[in-house]
């Protein structure tokens, strides 16, 4: 594992630093969106007073920080690899080059020592498929930091998903609401079990859960901001139209995250692109809030 000059400084000088994922970059968005945002994501955690450290897999070797020529050639590798916590030994022993998932990325940011991470939407249990359940939520119940983001993907079963959460004993926590966000929707009608409105309530959130000597990660809800909001109503109905399309070509496993969001972009002419742009810009202006209030 390398950590990246800057990131290390940071890192040596308790200074706040915000982990990003990268599996949004090779398989969330199309290119050349995903260099954009990729830069925007970096250049709001910095504009925030905080470090971003990236972290993929380049060539074998697994990064936390990346040069802007390693994420260029990231956001452009030829059939780069889904990269989530089975495929970490595989990917790092063939040398090849992928993105990280949430699961994937938080082990490697906890392991580097970062304390903050910033993602999308996390994986959940698929609709119609209790069988299928992202290893996103097993790295939330074992991996001791703060994960930001706008729920779990929209295209997921949120009920069920908050449920197993519950049993996984990892602790979701509505930031500035009582509803569990819906990913491009502010709410998704389910309550959420906790509610922090400021950066220090998580960080004390983050504290005491340490001094508890507990495992899980903080999980801290954003809603979309209201005007790249989707309705609920309405994003359920393409959502609905684009799961039955994936049951229809018999699409599943790792494939059907990436195959729903990019038809949802299409059947929505990008609406849903400008909305996954936006929310992840939030949640990573917020991990960056969050990530100094920690240092404090
Ligand atoms: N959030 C996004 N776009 C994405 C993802 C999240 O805005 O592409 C990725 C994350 O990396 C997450 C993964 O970990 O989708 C979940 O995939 P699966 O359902 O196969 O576990
Ligand atoms: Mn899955």
């Amino acid at each position: 594992m390398k950590v990246s000059p800057e990131v290390a400084e940071a890192l040596t000088d308790g200074a706040p630093v915000v982990a990003l994922e990268s599996a949004l970059i090779t398989h969330g968005l199309p290119r050349p969106l995903n260099l954009e945002v990729a830069r925007e994501l970096e250049a709001v955690v910095r504009e925030e007073g905080a470090t971003p450290a990236t972290v993929a897999i380049l060539d074998g070797v697994p990064r936390i920080g990346l040069s802007p020529a390693q994420l260029e050639a990231l956001a452009q590798a030829s059939d780069p690899a889904k990269v989530s916590l089975r495929d970490l030994p595989a990917v790092v022993a063939q040398k090849r080059t992928g993105g990280t998932t949430v699961a994937a990325t938080m082990h490697l940011a906890h392991r580097a020592g970062v304390r903050v991470f910033a993602t999308g939407g996390i994986g959940g249990v698929h609709r119609g498929h209790p069988e299928d359940v992202s290893a996103d939520l097993f790295a939330l119940a074992s991996t001791p930091i703060v994960v930001v983001c706008a729920g779990a993907k929209a295209i997921l079963d949120l009920g069920h998903t908050l449920e197993t959460l519950e049993t996984l004993g990892v602790p979701v926590v509505g930031y500035g609401t009582d509803a569990f966000p819906a990913f491009t929707s502010r709410s998704s009608g389910l309550p959420v079990p906790l509610r922090a409105d400021t950066p220090a309530e998580v960080a004390a959130m983050a504290r005491a859960r340490d001094a508890l000597g507990l495992q899980a990660a903080i999980l801290v809800t954003v809603p979309i901001p209201e005007e790249a909001a989707i309705p609920w109503e309405e994003a359920q109905a393409e959502i609905e139209a684009a799961v039955a399309e994936a049951e229809a070509q018999g699409i599943g496993g790792r494939d059907l995250t990436p195959y729903l969001l990019s038809r949802l972009a299409e059947r929505t002419q990008g609406r849903t692109l400008a909305a996954n742009r936006a929310l992840l810009v939030n949640n990573a202006r917020t991990a960056a809030r969050i990530a100094l209030s920690l240092t404090r």
